[in-house]
């Protein structure tokens, strides 16, 4: 399992400014030191393969943050675009992918717009949080 190990600072510091962290400041980076150690949720790949006119899976559940890989088996080519907002590729070609980045979470319809008659589903859930403390970055 891989692990994030740099803490990010919210804030870059002005170079040259001393850093004027209270006890409450030790207290945050204890509860930070919890929060990494608390299984960093990591993003997934989720492959749909396009085969004889049709999205496999057909729906596809995935969180926000994974990353979705429509693989074209087929020897012609497809798309894959939302029928709202959302995401459009470009013509995937035959043994082709086009993978997009499934930031916000919701349910998106979508076609293949060189056959409309393909049709899928994305939904994309909320990424959960690791851990509840206000001062975590996850
Ligand atoms: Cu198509």
């Amino acid at each position: 399992m891989k692990r994030i190990v740099s803490l990010r600072s919210p804030r870059p510091r002005a170079a040259g400014t001393k850093s004027v962290a209270g006890p409450r400041a030790g207290w945050g980076a204890i509860l930070l030191a919890l929060c990494v150690g608390a299984a960093p949720a990591t993003a997934a790949v989720h492959t749909v393969i396009i085969d004889g006119m049709r999205f496999v899976p057909e729906t596809v559940e995935v969180k926000a943050g994974d990353t979705v890989v429509w693989r074209n088996k087929d020897p012609f080519p497809h798309t894959v675009a939302s029928t709202g907002p959302g995401f459009a590729s470009v013509a995937i070609a035959p043994q082709g992918e086009w993978r997009f980045e499934a930031d916000n979470p919701g349910r998106y319809a979508y076609l293949c717009t060189l056959h409309r008659t393909m049709r899928g589903l994305l939904i994309v859930k909320r990424k959960e949080r690791a851990c509840q403390h206000r001062a975590c970055p996850n």
